[in-house]
């Protein structure tokens, strides 16, 4: 198949004051920052549903971007095209990986042998087109979320017939990750929840969830899998409820059910705010239990209350984003763009655009958080305002070398303890707005 985007060139890097569109302003793939290149601080890459398939669907309306690349939808030539659309994507954006579910790359057949024979034969154009470029694979999943039969969950269901249809589509989706290399494998729990607590059994629901991880963490340790498996955390949407609710909630879960050395987190930004949280909360919850493993980049919007997938602009947000992410010492994955573009932008020009943006924001915010740390006024602050752990009944206390009765007595001879010291919250916001605007 020939070039599929003909007048979309290759996007450079062209510096903050370039005014061309398809460029990078500040993306410079090997610009060294804290001692690290760009772009092993950010393997990008690239999410195959939204960018290949996702045609602007809502609830209120059909598609309205083209994404047949010059094909039939629904068959294996389309799912052809849009294995060269992606790849031609990911070189002219200079993105070194991408990931995907099962149900993306090829048409699902009415039984498990149709679905499979189809995956086998795109999976052999995928990774000649992978050993062609040098593209790799970030992670894999199984889409047990969509199809009908999933409407009560997959490792949630109700059924042991469908329960047994996911594990035979993980297993697959796992060969699949496998003969890509790719680094990681997760798990969205898209339907495992519940809508009504009046027709479930939330306790069977939950063990057999953890039945199904186990199963793959045997069976993909079997095939040579030596990546994470991971949780991407979402607290409702399309179920009311979902089990892994947050990271705190799915590491709990993980430990509860001894899956904890084989799992990490996928930690996705619009995830985090639908769960009250802060993207930068969810990443510092992970970090300190060694589970940040990978990051889903998207954005939400906060005037609604459901997981818009908008590609990152906030660089606010990124930059607290990226100084977890640093302060963690990096994440083992990578940086995924689950991502989509506005319905009314539904042109390939937007797709590219949109990961102009996307990439340029985590850039900026890579180039600020590395300020901020460098900067130190911050971390001092933090270093201070903890410094009465370091000596004296602080130390005995973090140490665990004391007692409720030896406390008693030190805070009775105390009298009363003096204010534990202001918070300076201002002052510390002052710092990143001199960070973020201040030259
Ligand atoms: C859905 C979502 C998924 C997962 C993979 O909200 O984020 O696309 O990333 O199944
Ligand atoms: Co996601």
């Amino acid at each position: 198949m020939g070039e599929i985007f003909k007048n979309l060139k290759k996007v450079n890097y062209e510096g903050p004051k370039s005014t061309n569109p398809y460029a990078f302003k500040f993306y410079d793939a090997d610009r060294v920052i804290l001692g690290k290149a760009m772009k092993e601080h950010l393997p990008f890459a690239m999410a195959w549903w939204h960018n290949l398939c996702a045609e602007g669907t809502d609830m209120f309306g059909v598609g309205t971007a083209d994404k047949s690349f010059g094909a039939e939808p629904g068959t294996m030539e389309h799912a052809k095209a849009k294995v060269d659309a992606g790849f031609e994507f990911m070189e002219k954006l200079g993105i070194e990986y991408f990931c995907f579910h099962d149900a993306d790359i090829a048409p699902q057949g009415k039984t498990i042998a149709e679905s499979n024979k189809n995956l086998d034969e795109i999976s052999d154009y995928i990774l000649e087109k992978m050993k062609e470029t040098g593209k790799k694979c970030l992670w894999g999943t199984a889409n047990m979320f969509g199809a009908p039969r999933f409407m009560n969950g997959a490792g949630s269901t109700n059924s042991a017939d469908v329960f047994a249809f996911a594990a035979a589509q993980v297993k697959k989706a796992l060969d699949l990750t496998v003969k890509f290399g790719g680094r990681g494998y997760v798990f969205w729990g898209g339907r495992e929840g519940y809508e009504t607590l009046l027709n479930t059994d939330m306790k069977l629901e939950q063990e057999n969830i953890a039945t199904l991880m186990r199963m793959a963490v045997e069976y993909g340790r079997s095939i040579g899998f030596d990546g994470d498996f991971y949780i991407e955390p979402k607290p409702k949407e399309p179920m009311k409820h979902q089990y892994d609710f947050d990271a705190a909630t799915a590491i709990g879960f993980l430990r509860q059910y001894g899956l904890d050395k084989d799992f990490k987190m996928n930690i996705e930004a619009n995830h985090a705010t639908l769960a009250g949280h802060t993207f930068a909360h969810e990443l510092r919850v992970s970090a300190i239990n060694g589970m940040l493993g990978s990051i889903d980049a998207n954005q939400g919007d906060y005037l609604l209350g459901w997981d818009t997938d908008q590609f990152p602009s906030d660089v606010y947000e990124t930059t607290m984003c990226m100084y977890e992410v640093l302060k963690a010492g990096g994440v083992t994955g990578g940086f995924n763009f689950d991502a989509k573009n506005r319905r009314p932008s539904n042109t390939p020009e937007d797709m590219f655009l949109g990961y102009i943006l996307g990439m340029d924001s985590f850039a900026l915010g890579l180039i600020k958080a590395a300020a901020i740390i460098e900067d130190g006024r911050i971390d001092e602050f933090v270093k201070e305002r903890y410094s009465s752990y370091s000596s004296g009944i602080g130390a005995k206390i973090r140490a665990g070398e004391t007692s409720l009765k030896e406390l008693a007595e030190y805070a009775e001879k105390l009298g009363a303890p003096d204010m534990p010291g202001s918070g300076r919250q201002e002052y510390l916001e002052s710092i990143v707005n001199s960070v973020l605007f201040g030259n």
